[in-house]
């Protein structure tokens, strides 16, 4: 019993220290991201505001919908989520989305943890 407790205290050490963090940097009018593919888990969303206008973050996606709060011009937040496989969207959702609709929107695509970051060759 002891070790079956040990062994899960490992596993929930291990999956904290795998929290990946991914850059994100705003402006006007994009949303730029260091990873457009991310493994599926605890993400750290590490958000910083170098437009001239107040901007936001907002993730959503199967089961996710989750935003940072409102970020003055030169502010950064950090946004945890957790992240199953599948395509998110990534945005600025200030003034009635018309951030994202002049450009601030990304998609991601979410693996599973254990798959290789490659893509898989077109055919
Ligand atoms: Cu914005």
């Amino acid at each position: 019993m002891k070790r079956i407790l040990f062994v899960a205290a490992l596993a929930a050490i291990s999956s904290v220290a795998k929290a990946q963090s991914v850059p994100v940097t705003l402006s006007e009018w994009k949303v730029e991201i260091a990873h457009d593919t991310v493994k599926a888990g605890a993400v750290t969303f590490k958000v910083k505001n170098a437009g001239t206008m107040t901007h936001g973050f907002y993730v959503m996606g199967p089961g996710v919908a989750k935003g940072s709060h409102e970020m003055p011009a030169g502010e950064s937040t950090a946004l945890m989520v957790t992240l199953k496989p599948g395509s998110y969207d990534v945005y600025c959702p200030m003034s009635d989305l018309t951030h994202k609709m002049a450009g601030m929107s990304h998609k991601i695509v979410v693996i599973a943890g254990d798959a290789p970051a490659t893509k898989k060759p077109t055919s």
